[in-house]
């Protein structure tokens, strides 16, 4: 008989140490996590870990003979800033890997009779506002407003968004005799906030860069202009999303992807809520052209309504909260 599972792909990720954590948290001791990399040893025994590649075809053929996947959360991926480096392993990593999964669980929900949820963090990437006006206009953006990315990143993650949906009800539909589909679900998140752990990789990482630089005494070098605007979320808020929208009843989704979001901030915001906790930060901005292009094509805020009214979303820390209870205190202990 096949264990009942909770995989979690890009597991040693900021989300993916985020999410063990909190499920470990809730006594939970059934989960398999995926990564190319080790978990750190301060997580020892919160899961059964497998060393290993989205992209390998043969690990999954093993991993379905021995696990049923309940809930798939897949986190791996390559964020926007390293996959404008290297588009095609990008587009290899973040969208063939994520096929290989979809059609893994597809094929699993079917043999089971059970929908397998396969839960997929998407994000701000996939929009491209056209220039700063229209940014300042349409300052909250809702699910299908200007879903036109300028990343590789972003088109991917729109595309897997999108493969998701047709996984969910239209798989294999000239064929098909069963009627069990995948059950895809997916949020955008806004740029991440840990204070256990920096991001790598990304476009929105100015900002918990300047913040760990600033409570380990490192000077910073800020590569966006001042008045740069996206939204932002801390880590505890993005890990109660996936779990909230993994738990939500399928009847009650009335769309397969949502916006979450907490606060927006300018850099220069951010600098200022960093300032205040630590005032001898040496915090300077040297935009960078190709990197700010990236940011002035995200939007400045996200529309979260239909998760609010779908799923009960509500995020826990707002601008205030977030540095003052979260970041601030666990961020001072860290580097103590
Ligand atoms: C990135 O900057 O690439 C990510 C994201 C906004 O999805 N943090």
């Amino acid at each position: 008989m096949r264990k009942k599972v909770i995989l979690i792909t890009g597991a040693a990720g900021e989300i993916g140490q985020a999410l063990i954590k909190s499920l470990a948290a809730t006594g939970s001791n059934q989960v398999l996590s995926l990564d190319l990399h080790d978990l750190p040893d301060d997580m020892d025994g919160y899961s059964t870990h497998i060393l290993g590649d989205v992209l390998d075809k043969n690990l999954f053929a093993r991993l379905v003979t021995e696990y049923d996947f309940d809930v798939i959360y897949h986190l791996a991926a390559l964020l926007s800033t390293r996959s404008e480096f290297a588009p095609e392993l990008a587009h290899q990593v973040n969208v063939n890997g994520t096929l290989l999964l979809m059609q893994m669980a597809a094929e699993q929900s079917q043999r089971r009779g059970e929908p397998v949820r396969f839960i997929f963090p998407s994000s701000i990437a996939v929009y491209g506002l056209p220039d700063l006006e229209t940014k300042a206009r349409d300052f909250y953006v809702r699910e299908w407003d200007w879903n036109y990315p300028t990343t590789m990143y972003g088109c991917n993650k729109l595309y897997c968004e999108m493969l998701g949906t047709y996984f969910g009800s239209h798989y294999q539909q000239l064929s098909r005799t069963t009627p069990t589909m995948l059950d895809f679900r997916a949020v955008r998140f806004p740029g991440l906030i840990s204070a256990y752990t920096t991001p790598s990789g990304g476009t929105s990482d100015y900002g918990p860069e300047m913040l760990h630089a600033a409570a380990q005494g490192k000077p910073y070098a800020c590569f966006v202009r001042e008045d740069s605007v996206i939204p932002f979320m801390a880590m505890p808020d993005a890990v109660t999303s996936l779990l909230q929208l993994a738990a939500a009843e399928r009847a009650a989704l009335r769309r397969t992807v949502y916006n979450v979001t907490s606060f927006s901030l300018t850099a220069v915001q951010f600098r200022d809520e960093v300032l205040k906790a630590f005032p001898n930060a040496q915090i300077t901005f040297e935009p960078d052209v190709q990197r700010q292009g990236i940011v002035d094509s995200w939007p400045a805020g996200l529309a979260d309504k239909a998760a609010r009214r779908d799923w009960g979303w509500e995020p826990a820390y707002d601008v205030a909260r977030a540095f003052a209870e979260y970041l601030v205190p666990n961020i001072r202990q860290r580097y103590q």
